[in-house]
Parts: C-alpha cells; sequence; structure tokens
C-alpha cells in the first residue's frame, strides 16, 4: 500500500540519474529505525499532554483539537492515550505491476471520458482556480507542474518546502493540473493553481494529526485565522490518501479529530475530496468514509469499477483510476492506478464547475458533480459506483 517498493522500482528505471536515490534510501532507512523505537500518541487536554511530557514525549504538531506526542515505545504503552493512527497514499502497487505493456494516452483518454476535453475546448480549463494537495509534496520543477505552484508547506519535516520525495504528490497533482507539454498528461484543470501541504513521506506514509493540522492549514491560512488576506481561497482540498482499517458504512465517530477538520472545511466553503481506498469489497478508508468528504472510487476506460475501488455507504462518484499517465519526480511521468489517482480527477472538475460559476456554494457545487453524473451499476446511488462516473462537460453547464 505503501509507495516505497514502487518508487524504488521508479528510480531504477530512470537509472540512478543522480546520487538522490541513495540519498533518498538512506534517510529511509533512518527514519524507520527512529519510529521503530517511538510512537506517536494524541492527547486532547492538558491532563493528558503533561502527563506524557513529564513521561519523555515530546509535542510533534499541534491541530484545533489535538497535540500528537512522540514517545518511546515503553512510555506511549503506559499512557493509554489514542495512537495517532497511520495513513497512506492509495495508488495501487499489484495493478501497477500488472500493467503491461503500457497504456497509451491514457490521461488523455481520460479527460476524453469524462468529458474535460469538452470544457477545454469551450475555453474553460479551471483558470483562477485553486486546489490544496495533501500528500508526499510537490515537484515544482517539474515542466508540466512549475506553473502552477502557489506555494505550500511541509508537515513531515516542519519547513515550508513541500518538495515531493515519494512521486505520488506530483502524479496526483498532475491529475489535476499538469499543463500538457506531454499532451497525453495534461490535467483536468490545467490553469488551476495547486497548494501543495506535504503530510506522507518519502514512503507514501503518515499520520492523521498531521493531516488534520494540514486541513485547518488548508483553510485558514499560515496564521490559523479564517477570513483573511493569507487564506489560500481554495475551491477543493484533495485528500488522495487513508486508513489501512476500512468501513462499509459511516465512520464520523472513528477519528473525531478528522471529521471535525473536514466538517470545518466543508462549512467553509471547500470541497475535501477524499479516495474511497483500494480495499474494494471491505469498505472505504478513513477520511473517505467520513459523512462531510466528497469520496472517491476508481474505474477503468471502460466505466466499469475497479476491483481495488473501495466500495460502501460512503462513496458518492466514480472517476477514472487505472492506468492513468501523469507527472512524478525529476521530469519522469509514470502510469500509476489507484482511488488516488481517481480523487484528483473529481478535485479538477471542482475547479472546472468553480470556473464556470464562482459563485456557486459548496453543496452547490457537489450536487452537480452528483446529479450529472453517468447512472453506472445499480439503479441510481450505490456502494460500487456512488452517483455514478463523472461527466464534467455536464457537471460545469
Ligand atoms: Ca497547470
Ligand atoms: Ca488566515
Ligand atoms: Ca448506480
Amino acid at each position: 500500500m505503501t509507495k516505497f517498493s514502487s518508487f524504488n522500482k521508479f528510480v531504477a528505471a530512470v537509472a540512478l540519474l543522480s546520487v538522490f536515490a541513495l540519498v533518498s534510501a538512506v534517510s529511509a532507512r533512518v527514519t524507520v529505525d527512529k519510529e521503530d523505537s517511538h510512537k506517536r500518541v494524541i492527547a486532547h487536554n492538558e491532563e493528558e499532554e503533561s502527563k506524557a511530557l513529564s513521561s519523555g514525549c515530546k509535542v510533534v504538531r499541534e491541530a484545533k483539537t489535538l497535540k500528537a506526542l512522540r514517545c518511546p515505545q515503553a512510555v506511549a504503552a503506559s499512557l493509554s492515550l489514542a495512537e495517532d493512527i497511520k495513513v497512506f497514499a492509495l495508488d495501487d502497487e499489484e495493478v501497477d505491476i500488472l500493467r503491461s505493456p503500457r497504456p497509451s494516452a491514457a490521461s488523455a483518454s481520460a479527460n476524453q471520458q469524462i468529458g474535460a476535453t469538452i470544457v477545454h475546448n469551450n475555453g474553460n480549463t479551471g483558470n483562477g482556480r485553486k486546489v490544496v494537495v495533501l500528500d508526499t509534496g510537490y515537484n515544482r520543477l517539474h515542466p508540466e507542474l512549475s506553473s502552477s505552484y502557489l506555494g505550500g508547506k511541509d508537515f513531515v519535516n516542519n519547513d515550508n518546502d513541500p518538495t515531493d520525495d515519494n512521486g505520488h504528490g506530483s502524479h496526483v497533482a498532475g491529475i489535476i493540473t499538469a499543463d500538457g507539454i506531454d499532451p497525453k498528461a495534461k490535467g483536468v484543470a490545467p490553469d488551476a493553481g495547486i497548494i501543495a501541504g506535504k503530510v506522507l513521506d518519502e514512503n507514501g506514509s503518515g499520520y492523521f494529526s498531521d493531516v488534520v493540522a494540514a486541513i485547518y492549514w488548508a483553510i485558514n491560512g499560515s496564521d490559523g485565522i479564517y477570513g483573511n488576506g493569507d487564506d489560500f481561497g481554495a475551491d477543493a482540498i484533495n485528500l488522495s490518501l487513508g486508513t489501512v482499517r476500512t468501513y462499509k458504512g459511516f465512520c464520523d465517530s472513528a477519528l473525531p479529530d478528522l471529521t471535525n477538520a473536514i466538517s470545518y472545511a466543508k462549512n467553509k466553503g471547500i470541497l475535501v475530496v477524499v479516495a474511497a481506498g483500494n480495499s474494494g469489497n471491505a469498505g472505504v478508508s478513513i477520511p473517505g468514509c467520513i459523512s462531510y468528504s466528497t469520496t472517491v472510487g476508481a474505474v477503468n476506460s471502460s466505466d466499469y469499477v475497479a476491483s481495488f475501488s473501495g466500495r460502501g455507504n460512503a462513496l458518492d462518484i466514480t472517476a477514472p483510476g487505472v492506468s492513468i499517465y501523469s507527472s512524478v519526480l525529476l521530469n519522469v511521468y509514470a502510469t500509476w492506478s489507484g482511488t488516488s489517482m481517481a480523487t484528483p480527477m473529481i478535485s479538477g472538475v471542482v475547479a472546472l464547475i468553480k470556473s464556470a460559476h464562482p459563485t456557486y456554494t459548496q453543496v452547490q457545487a457537489e450536487n452537480k458533480l452528483f446529479t450529472t453524473a453517468k447512472d453506472l451499476g445499480k439503479f441510481g446511488k450505490d456502494k460500487d459506483y456512488g452517483w455514478g462516473r463523472v461527466r464534467a462537460n455536464l457537471a460545469v453547464q
């Protein structure tokens, strides 16, 4: 489920272009060693926090409703605090391995499949709209991505440089906004801007507490206050990530901090577009199973639901997510599969809708997505396809 082995495959494929691969592999090993002796837990009040601090834990993340503490393993076990649950990038490696030969024009045909090509030809390319991508980071040196970068933050290494060290985030961002220098990689909303929050590490894994903090940052800007000049004013927050644990129904009480953050975003007019996960019939991962999320599953190029696509009551809509061609690290492109790839298609369509209808509320934009989707599978909304496969050309009308 994590991206590390794919990343190594990818690095091997570009034939060790630089020592970057070596440095990255070494730093990954060091990170793993550190994490083996420590564990992250969540405190919700001062009593829990002070007890943890006096036991040798350190605060590593503060978000509105929580503090994450990094503790030695034995201390963490003795504190009886909730675990800082891990989240993972949601591309599907098994499908990656099965893909061969590489399909040509995969993303271009995805744009045709969802009607985005028609929207582009009518002059709507998402110009001026913004999407926040919370993922492994953003490769702003990639020719497809450089023109769309509007800033970001790194919640893994705690700095203002969200450079991608995995490739997943750049693949996801490219599906939204790649300029189409390679026409096969052109994004759904190629003139939309991207704000990047790095919440997943070089292995494609991270902590839900960092995602919670990053969602509030995406809404409120760096000053933490809503409604002033440093807010990003994004239309959507893209989350192509999820937990190992899955739910066939909704999961609003599973991680209330995350539920509250997504609810807050939606109340502030921002759709939180979330991958359904790659666990197929086992259900939808967190945060896709949160009722306030706009939850996305994957279909193939024939509009058939992908075997890995998370199914359940929380699923809202589907988009192409099998063998999708997009930008990754260096100047390279790759063809990957997963609900991670379907999710940014929806974020891109949200940008197109808001470009056509700037005064739409988030509820109107979401309704437009759902009511214009192509109904597939069982009649009406269902657990395999949600409302159906997105149709950008109808959604922007
Ligand atoms: Ca672009
Ligand atoms: Ca602000
Ligand atoms: Ca249906």
